[in-house]
């Protein structure tokens, strides 16, 4: 058994959701922070056998895509009222982590 942790941008969460129900995935939703953006986000757990890894990770690439987001950096470290320049970040498709897991429903 393994566990997909997949952490996915809130614009792609409906579209994963049922993406999976159609595939008969079971998983787990949980929203989450951002450490960098400190902007809200998704992470899906998903188990799986070992054999359905690839088709899950499939329709996570499918229905995750790409956006550049503008970043405000809060005010400067150095100064309060320093001027800090917003920048362009890329954020997704989906940030995966696969762990070996084991199964136990009680
Ligand atoms: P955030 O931490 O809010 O990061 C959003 C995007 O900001 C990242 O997109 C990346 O493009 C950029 N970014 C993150 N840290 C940066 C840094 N130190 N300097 C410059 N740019 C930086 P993604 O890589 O697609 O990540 C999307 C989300 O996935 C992250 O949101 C975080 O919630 C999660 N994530 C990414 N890497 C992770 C890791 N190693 N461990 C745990 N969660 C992670």
């Amino acid at each position: 058994m393994k566990i997909i942790i997949a952490i996915v941008q809130n614009a792609d969460r409906s579209n994963l959701t049922e993406a999976l129900r159609r595939a008969k995935l079971g998983h787990t939703r949980l929203n989450t922070v951002g450490g960098f953006l400190s902007q809200g986000n998704t992470t899906f757990v998903i188990g799986v056998t070992e054999e359905r890894v690839d088709e899950a990770l499939q329709v996570i690439h499918d229905h995750c895509h790409t956006r550049e987001v503008l970043h405000r950096p809060g005010p400067g470290a150095l100064h309060p009222d320093a001027y800090v320049t917003p920048v362009h970040v890329e954020v997704g498709g989906a940030t995966i982590f696969i762990v070996d897991a084991e199964y136990r429903q009680l």
